[in-house]
């Protein structure tokens, strides 16, 4: 399998978030991606290649341009106060206030964003837009024939809606990849989200239409981030009715019940009949992780690709949260060797 990967992503390291009631150092922190991109060469998973540029077009095929020219912008107008600390956002504009855009820096990001952890400094823009470069290259890559391939994104991006950043998100890369492949002649795109938070920001992006199915499987809100979003009450709207699905687990969910919800997903994906499948891949789901509550353990990872490889569908992979640093290669790459592998064995006709 093709893997595309941009060294950019080191531009992007946040000193801290704000979570549990303490500012702490980032979780998402570069050394994450370092060590995908190890294990997929010390497993010869496959080629590694730079992305090609796209371009903002394709960007802006999902994200809002004035959310997009103030996330550009942003460094240089900091620094033009005197600050060269990270930009946090700290006021949101929630129920009794006006959801006005200010002209003020800091009154913008309250207004683009929805929680104190996505920090923005001197590269972060960069990190993303070559992130988001990297899940078009890897759809690329499939458009001109390749069955399937891995976009090793990072900053990861399903907490960003079009207009709104947040949970270590800024550009949504699996929302822009499964967007490129509606432009250029695919009629559905199926995104299965398997990473441990739900995906409000792609949810958001597609919640009105029928074009993309969207299934998640994830934290319940009712305990965990993002908090106000991924009930399985949230089916879609208007034209999108029907097109959205949530799978809601319990704290301490292991692979019994979270491969239910896949295997429930699945059928769901496998209904809609999809052109092209585009996976959210979070290894947060894993037993060790720092962030999760969930119970999988490495082996388990295994059987996660080899089921997605029975939906018998050209297959982009797009990676998103895991912050059990060491072990994230080894269940990352776990998901991409048993697809390969059940694919090998004919799983797909
Ligand atoms: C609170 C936790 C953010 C979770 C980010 C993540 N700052 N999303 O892994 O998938
Ligand atoms: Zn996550």
């Amino acid at each position: 399998m093709l893997t595309i990967y941009s060294d950019d992503h080191h531009l992007h390291h946040g000193r801290c978030e704000l979570i549990d009631g303490q500012l702490m150092p980032c979780f998402e922190m570069p050394s994450r991606a370092d060590h995908v991109l190890q294990r997929v060469k010390d497993r010869e998973l496959g080629p590694v290649e730079a992305p090609r540029d796209f371009g903002r077009a394709p960007i802006e095929r999902i994200h809002d341009k004035g959310y997009l020219d103030f996330f550009q912008g942003a460094w240089q107008r900091w620094i033009a106060t005197g600050r060269e600390d990270d930009i946090m956002p700290f006021t949101w504009p929630a129920r009794t206030l006006r959801a006005i855009k200010p002209t003020t820096l800091l009154g913008e990001l309250g207004y683009y964003s929805f929680d104190g952890g996505a920090p923005i400094t001197a590269g972060t823009w960069q990190a993303a837009y070559s992130a988001a470069q990297v899940a078009l290259t890897a759809q690329a890559s499939m458009q001109a024939g390749a069955y399937s391939a891995f976009a090793l994104c990072r900053p990861p991006g399903h907490h960003a809606a079009s207009d709104v950043m947040g949970g270590y998100c800024y550009l949504n890369n699996a929302a822009i990849a499964a967007q490129a492949f509606l432009d250029q002649g695919h009629k559905r795109v199926a995104i299965l989200d398997v990473d441990y938070h739900h995906g409000n920001g792609t949810q958001a992006i597609f919640y009105e239409r029928s074009d993309v199915f969207f299934a998640s499987i994830h934290g319940h809100p009712e305990f965990e981030f993002p908090f106000f979003l991924g009930y399985a009450d949230e089916v879609g709207e208007g034209a999108g009715e029907g097109f959205n699905i949530n799978y809601p687990l319990p704290e301490g969910s292991a692979w019994d019940v979270w491969g239910a919800a896949l295997d429930a997903s699945c059928q769901r994906i496998d209904d809609y009949a999809p052109d092209v499948i585009v996976v959210s891949l979070g290894v947060d789901t894993f037993k060790n992780d720092p962030i999760s509550q969930f119970k999988l353990d490495s082996p388990d990872y295994l059987n996660m690709g080899k089921r997605i490889a029975a939906l018998g569908k050209p297959t982009l992979f797009v990676m998103e949260g895991g912050y059990a640093v060491e072990e994230i290669g080894i269940n990352a790459v776990n998901v991409l060797e048993g697809f390969e592998a059940a694919l090998k064995e004919g799983a797909h006709a």
